[in-house]
């Protein structure tokens, strides 16, 4: 019973990322010309140059800096690199050191998507893998948290196959 409320929680979760993307292109002004978003993704690089929805950055909060921090991707939430291809890590850092961090990871196909923690001295304080499916054209979600006494950052490192996207950052 426990684990099919959790599977439809995390349904809801992905039925509402991919409505956020769609709602997106719609009223952001920004419309991939390729069409509407896919949730198919690549397992090998985009073509360079041809995408032109992503928009890469950082993101700057009160209380967080997410860097680098992409958006556009076709499961929603946020990327490290525009495109369907390869990623890299992110790293979010805190202004105040929290105590807990989750944050959901998009789509993880392969064993090699992880999420560590350390404290304002770079020290490490924990480490946690996103479960994936193994299959990379059906997509699923997985949410992971980190408890440890003074996070000061954590860095989300993809598998070097994967493509994967993040959303529902959550910290305390
Ligand atoms: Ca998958």
């Amino acid at each position: 019973m426990i684990s099919i409320l959790k599977r439809s929680s995390r349904s809801l979760l992905v039925l509402a990322a991919l409505t956020a993307a769609a709602a997106c292109s719609d009223t952001g002004g920004i419309v991939d010309p390729s069409g509407a978003a896919s949730t198919t993704k690549t397992s090998t690089p985009p073509p360079g140059g041809t995408a032109t929805s992503y928009i890469c950055g950082s993101l700057y909060s009160s209380s967080y800096i997410i860097s680098p921090y992409c958006t556009g991707g076709p499961f929603g939430g946020f990327q490290s690199t525009s495109g369907t291809g390869y990623q890299s890590n992110i790293t979010i850092q805190f202004s105040s050191p929290v105590s807990y961090v989750s944050i959901s990871a998009l789509d993880p196909d392969y064993s090699g998507n992880y999420m560590v923690a350390y404290d304002a001295y770079g020290n490490w304080l924990g480490q946690v893998s996103f479960q994936g499916d193994n299959s990379p054209g059906n997509f699923t979600s997985d949410t992971r948290s980190i408890s440890a006494s003074g996070i000061k950052s954590v860095v989300l490192v993809p598998d070097p196959l994967d493509y994967v996207a993040y959303d529902n950052l959550y910290a305390y």
